[in-house]
């Protein structure tokens, strides 16, 4: 294995630093859910986009695959500290999914298989900023990493990364998911260090 230094090789985009204020990288891929991991068969898989007025949207898993694959490879950082450069994904980017929706919501309720939710603006899914992901380092996405399918949003804290998820919900108004019911920050920008409320 060549030894690559992470200053060098994580060193990006103009004049920004590598890692995010407070971060420390990480070589593995720690797993951090709340609860046991769900086994969710993609027979009877589906992803729901439910709109603020109750129009529902829905794709099977075979629906899914069928759609524009994209290729992320992205960095992501956990408001545990652990940040993690270059990972490589495979899914369908939220654009996608959105494209034929007709909505004026402005927020989103991520929901999950295993009960758990984050909330997160609309913009912050569009424009090439958040992929429905079914595979990892060109492998099918293993359960304790969220699969058959993840959300993925790495510019924000890994918490809106909802694992194992099942579906969205469009609202007019903004509620708390999960972890921003129990005092972490409504939004999570890593770059401006947003971990809890009032950051
Ligand atoms: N459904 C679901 N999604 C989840 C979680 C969870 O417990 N359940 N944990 C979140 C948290 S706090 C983090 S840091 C990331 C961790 O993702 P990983 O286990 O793949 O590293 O998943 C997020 N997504
Ligand atoms: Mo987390």
């Amino acid at each position: 294995m060549p030894i690559v230094s992470p200053g060098f090789r994580g060193r990006p985009r103009e004049d920004r630093p590598a890692l995010p204020p407070g971060q420390y990288l990480v070589e593995d891929f720690p797993v951090l859910s709340v609860g046991p991991t769900p086994r969710i068969r993609t027979e009877t898989w589906e992803f729901v986009i439910t709109t603020e007025s109750g129009e529902k949207h829905i794709w099977s898993w075979p629906e899914l695959l069928a759609l524009p694959t994209e290729r992320p490879t992205v960095d992501i950082h956990c408001v545990t500290k652990w940040s993690k450069f270059a990972t490589k994904w495979r899914g369908v980017s939220l654009d996608t999914l959105l494209s034929g929706v007709d909505t004026a919501a402005e927020y989103v309720m991520v929901h999950s298989y295993d009960g758990y939710t984050t909330n997160l603006p609309l913009a912050d899914l569009l424009d090439g900023q958040a992929w429905i992901v079914h595979h990892f380092g060109g492998q099918s996405l293993v359960p304790e990493h969220g699969g058959p399918a993840r959300l993925l949003v790495p510019h924000l804290y890994l918490w809106k990364s909802a694992k194992w998820v099942q579906g969205l919900t469009l609202m007019l108004e903004d509620e708390p998911g999960f972890w921003e019911n129990a005092g972490y920050h409504d939004y999570g920008d890593p770059w401006r260090e947003q971990r809890y409320q009032g950051d």
